[in-house]
């Protein structure tokens, strides 16, 4: 290896007249500055030597190329320009062949539509993923992808940014073959010397005739901007996507290209690529729990699930889901009928849906065992309880688990609140107890807290990260407390949306207002929706410890004692006609929020919608700091990314941490000061933002910190 190949992420060979340049630029070959300036400099000496007859790209290590390096987006732009690149290979003239295996992503796509031929081999994932950060393919891809492929397919997979194989690729046009080889340099270099034994011409796609059709096309994209202006729910780039297509329809390709890199700008420069690219980062930042890189997890292969209910179900089918056996315990026949009742439930809805066929059902079911005895589940791996919230209940639970489980297995708590520390305390082996707090449905919802109790060993702690990978869950580290972090931060800005209630708001507007800022529902709806006994519950068990002087709204009880439980009572804080799943606003709720705040005392005012925001905001905002204060979460951006898996916060905002920066941490704690002079008792700026503003500083300077 001479020098010059040492320092430079792109490597250019010359090979038998083919000029192999490979891209090295591990963990993805993203399109950096010095990626962008090698390939242009190999498309130079390919033009300029004239023993070069033709030129291949590919990428070394697992991937052709990842996209654009998202970590340079919003800093200083350095040339070349990666549409500038992707021009320069296009204006080659010689053939260039792009050979694509594994990721051929965002700008890793565009740079293979810009060569003049292309082939990708079995399991290529190509794609247009911008639109999950914010952003449109600003590298020509949304003028070559339609002028290729037609503007109905080019719409479907930019707006959707879905990843495809090689053979579906091949299907739409956007690669000339699959490799037949499975090799991606050896495919390769046999198809540049086909091409030029064939004396192949060079075959620009911004000359492809996929918009030929010109009416088709405009109806495309007329749909396309029909169904996304419904479909994307405020989102920025969707409708920037459909009118770059439409320049690439209207306008000559070069100006199209300007179009589309204006439309890029604006994107680049929204607040949602900024909360989009957190959360992408957020969400790989998270699986490095300390633990995880010191120890070494165990193996599972086998789970045991103890509780049959909806938890301890929705548990059993994510593991079945991963391909682990499941023995299910239960305390007798009849309820371990009830808990394999509660699993095939879910399958047979898949079936239903036709998504699943009843053979794959009955192979899923072959793996799970039930028992009424603990010793059926001596030998698995690990053992997740899912009985009743109840301390005492849960101890017995593990004092049989410590009995029969074997040495080093995992025993795992799904408490949503309880103290696990004395948990393991009660048994003889504290460092294999974990909580492994999952949401409901357990089998669908992506957020599992990994909760690190004191005395647990950090293989353990590690096995738990490498289980959630296996279930397809995303981890989030925290620390023993009431609630952890998700529930915790979720009782206090429940309590803001109360207050707010008694105070003048309407449970509708809240939740509307709550619904316009980006979640998929307003507290009052997840209320109805999760049930209302189930809070209810937890204020009674609450209600001897709660703080006298706090101030207590008492509207959830009133509705409570009715027997309203939501949805599955057909009424709640709304009314659900014939079992509908939307409901409707009841006026009856109304009369009884309004009887409460004259009994409480409190003369009812206005409050507009940003009012509402802001002070959802600020209680979320605030406890979540609390949270990092404490240790409970690592970082602000463990607390971001619970939110976005575990309580449907909208992730073009980040997460609730990020979104605090986005807003300005002294305009939060100047709120928080003037929400106190209210109500001090609950409106207590937490510390950590109190210092990060003295600082000048944000969440965003914690999160690299841990
Ligand atoms: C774009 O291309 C814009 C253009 O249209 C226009 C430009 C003008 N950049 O996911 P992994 C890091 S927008 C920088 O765990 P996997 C990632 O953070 C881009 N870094 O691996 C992680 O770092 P760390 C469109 C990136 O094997 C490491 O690589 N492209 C990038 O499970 C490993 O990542 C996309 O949206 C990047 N582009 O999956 C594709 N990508 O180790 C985004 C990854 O420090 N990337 N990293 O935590 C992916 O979807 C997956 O990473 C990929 C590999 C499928 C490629």
């Amino acid at each position: 290896m001479n020098a010059q190949t040492a320092d430079t992420p792109v490597k250019a060979e010359l090979r038998d007249g083919v000029l192999v340049v490979t891209i090295d630029n591990p963990p993805v070959n993203a399109l950096g500055v010095d990626v962008r300036r090698g390939l242009s400099a190999a498309i130079e000496r390919a033009d300029d030597d004239s023993s070069v007859q033709a030129v291949l790209i590919v990428g070394a290590g697992r991937n052709f190329i990842g996209g654009a390096d998202i970590r340079e987006f919003g800093k200083l732009p350095m040339p070349p320009a990666l549409p500038d690149v992707c021009n320069r290979i296009e204006a080659c003239a010689k053939p260039v062949v792009a050979a694509i295996h594994g990721a051929a992503l965002g700008g890793g796509l565009e740079v293979a539509l810009a060569a003049h031929y292309r082939l990708a081999v079995a399991g290529a994932k190509l794609g247009l993923p911008e639109v999950t950060l914010g952003l449109l393919p600003g590298a020509g891809g949304t003028q070559r992808a339609p002028r290729l492929i037609g503007a109905a397919a080019a719409l479907d997979l930019i707006l959707s940014g879905r990843h495809i194989g090689a053979e579906e690729a091949r299907q739409l046009g956007l690669v000339d073959r699959v490799g037949a080889s499975g090799d991606a340099l050896a495919d390769g270099i046999a198809h540049v010397h086909e091409l030029l034994a064939a004396r192949a011409p060079v075959r620009r796609t911004r000359d492809a005739a996929g918009l030929a059709d010109r009416r088709a096309s405009r109806a495309a994209i007329e749909a396309a901007r029909e169904q996304t202006a419904k479909k994307s729910r405020g989102l920025f780039s969707p409708l920037k996507i459909v009118d770059a297509v439409q320049a690439a329809l209207e306008l000559p390709f070069d100006d199209g290209l300007r179009h589309e890199r204006q439309l890029f700008l604006q994107c680049i420069d929204s607040p949602q690529r900024a909360g989009l690219v957190h959360a992408f980062f957020a969400e790989r930042e998270v699986l490095k729990a300390p633990e995880t890189r010191t120890a070494k997890p165990r193996a599972i292969a086998s789970v045991g699930v103890i509780g049959g209910g909806t938890m301890g179900a929705g548990i059993a089918v994510a593991a079945l889901d991963a391909g682990l056996p499941v023995t299910m315990i239960e305390r007798d026949d009849a309820s371990l009928a009830r808990g394999r009742a509660h699993v095939e439930k879910v399958y047979d809805a898949q079936i239903v849906k036709g998504r699943m066929t009843p053979e794959a059902k009955a192979a899923v079911m072959n793996r799970w065992t039930g028992s009424t005895s603990y010793d059926a589940i001596a030998h698995v791996d690990v053992a997740i309880e899912a009985v009743f919230e109840d301390l005492d209940v849960k101890k017995a639970v593990f004092a049989e688990l410590d009995r029969v489980c074997k040495p080093g297995a995992v025993l795992a708590t799904n408490t949503s609140y309880l103290d696990i520390d004395a948990i393991a305390a009660s048994v003889a082996r504290p460092a294999d107890v974990i909580g492994l707090h999952f949401f409901s449905p357990a089998n669908l919802m992506k957020l599992l807290e990994v909760v690190v109790p004191a005395k647990v060993s950090a293989d353990v702690v590690a096995t738990a990260f490498d289980f959630a990978k296996k279930l397809r869950k995303v981890p989030v580290r925290a620390g023993v407390c009431d609630g952890f972090i998700g529930n915790r931060v979720l009782a206090v800005y429940r309590t803001a949306a109360d207050h707010m209630m008694e105070d003048g708001a309407s449970p509708y507007q809240i939740d509307r207002a709550v619904r316009e800022f980006g979640f998929p529902m307003g507290p009052f709806q997840v209320i109805d929706l999760a049930g209302g006994d189930i809070g209810w519950a937890a204020r009674k068990r609450r209600a001897a410890t709660r703080d006298p002087a706090a101030r207590y709204v008492q509207i959830a009880d009133r509705l409570c004692e009715r027997g309203w439980f939501g949805q599955k009572t057909g009424r709640g804080f709304y009314l659900y006609a014939d079992g509908a799943r939307s409901g409707t606003p009841d006026p009856e709720v109304e009369a009884i929020v309004e009887a409460e705040r004259e009994r409480a005392g409190v003369a009812p005012r206005e409050f507009t919608d940003d009012e509402i925001i802001r002070r959802y905001m600020a209680a979320m905002i605030n406890e979540g700091a609390n949270v990092v204060h404490e240790g409970i979460a690592l970082r602000p951006l463990d607390v971001d990314v619970a939110f976005l898996y575990g309580y449907g916060f909208p992730r073009h905002r980040g997460g609730p941490m990020k979104y605090a920066d986005s807003v300005g941490l002294a305009k939060v704690l100047a709120d928080i000061r003037e929400f106190a002079k209210e109500d001090p008792r609950f409106w207590r700026p937490s510390p950590l933002l109190v210092d990060l503003v003295e600082r000048g500083a944000d969440f965003a300077s914690l999160n690299h910190a841990a």
